[in-house]
């Protein structure tokens, strides 16, 4: 990012949105933030926006222009479609074995992600919990599925946990997604000791005080590090995505995708699918199958 200028008599700053409560904004240019507005227009800027803004004060800016985007990740919750970050490279999925999680939020959030053209790493949490095997398991299958997979104890592990996940931050922008209670915001002050601090500050700009928020938070690391907290929601709606859009996003579609009867095949019904085929004989899991099936038959919104 370049460092402010002047133009025009007033300072103009490159700056990155870093939270959002209605319609303020708070944005960030070298460890400063300031409180911003954005003149003329609503509601059209994320969390993670790189935007143009000129300084009117000491700790207010006006955006005036967002920088065209490399990503835009969104999901659909019963109302409407909701942008969850801008510029974001790695989505995080954060699991545990308790609270019971759901496959349905992860495998959803991992179409999500790779429609959006973003890279996924999904992140077990809480392995010092006594449990059935379904978190290993489940976390074997997304693995053997090709997704990059890590185990961890965010509590009674934490120096290695730090050091396993660090790797995988370090040079990315990342956000992290999961149910409530996973423990996100535990992962996000285990590898930002100031994260608390920043969030209070957040919300003592936003004048959010205490409620609880309903958007994304940008964390900055270093030039090219971040990452995104997102509060834990119970649902991750894809209404806005259409089913060949979902289809191309399941690894295990990938090489029979193009190798139905019909080209446009819904893999729902037709004669002489190659998904539909490969479920019969075993190539392809049936309850992810099902997944597809209930995503891919109702009408994008
Ligand atoms: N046993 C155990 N508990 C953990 C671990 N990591 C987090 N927790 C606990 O799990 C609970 C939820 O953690 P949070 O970090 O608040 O979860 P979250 O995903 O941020 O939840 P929301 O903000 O509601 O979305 C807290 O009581 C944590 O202390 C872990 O590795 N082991
Ligand atoms: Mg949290
Ligand atoms: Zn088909």
């Amino acid at each position: 990012m370049t460092s402010a200028e002047r133009s025009a008599g007033a300072v103009q700053i490159h700056a990155r949105v870093v939270a959002t409560f209605g319609r303020q904004l708070l944005i960030e240019h070298a460890d400063r933030v300031w409180q911003a507005t954005r003149r003329g227009k609503r509601g059209d800027v994320v969390v993670g926006d790189c935007v143009r803004a000129s300084i009117a004060a000491a700790d207010q800016a006006s955006i005036e222009s967002i920088v065209p985007r490399t990503t835009l990740l969104f999901r659909t919750d019963e109302y409407r479609t909701k942008e969850l970050a801008a510029n974001i490279d790695q989505v995080i999925v954060v699991f545990a074995a308790r609270p019971a999680f759901n496959r349905w939020f992860i495998w959803k959030a991992l179409v999500a992600a790779d429609a959006a053209g973003i890279d996924a790493l999904i992140v077990r949490n809480k392995t010092d919990l006594a449990e059935g095997d379904d978190a290993s398991a489940f976390l074997q299958q997304l693995s053997r599925l090709g997704w990059r997979t890590l185990s961890l104890s965010a509590k009674a592990d934490a120096g290695p946990s730090r050091e396993l996940l660090m790797r995988d931050i370090a040079g990315r922008k990342s956000l992290m997604v999961g149910q409530s209670g996973m423990g996100k915001s535990t992962l996000l002050n285990l590898l930002l000791p100031d994260a608390h601090v920043r969030t209070q500050e957040y919300s003592q700009r936003l004048n959010a005080g205490k409620q609880t928020t309903t958007d994304s938070r940008w964390f900055s690391i270093d030039a090219e590090s971040a990452l995104v907290d997102t509060p834990g929601f119970q649902e991750f709606g894809l209404a806005h995505l259409s089913a060949s859009e979902i289809a191309a996003t399941f690894p295990e579609f990938k090489h029979l995708l193009g190798h139905c009867r019909f080209a446009d095949c819904s893999h729902l019904k037709e004669p002489s699918c190659a998904i539909r085929e490969a479920l019969a004989q075993d190539g392809i899991a049936p309850e992810r199958y099902e997944f597809y099936r209930s995503l891919a038959a109702v009408p994008a919104a």
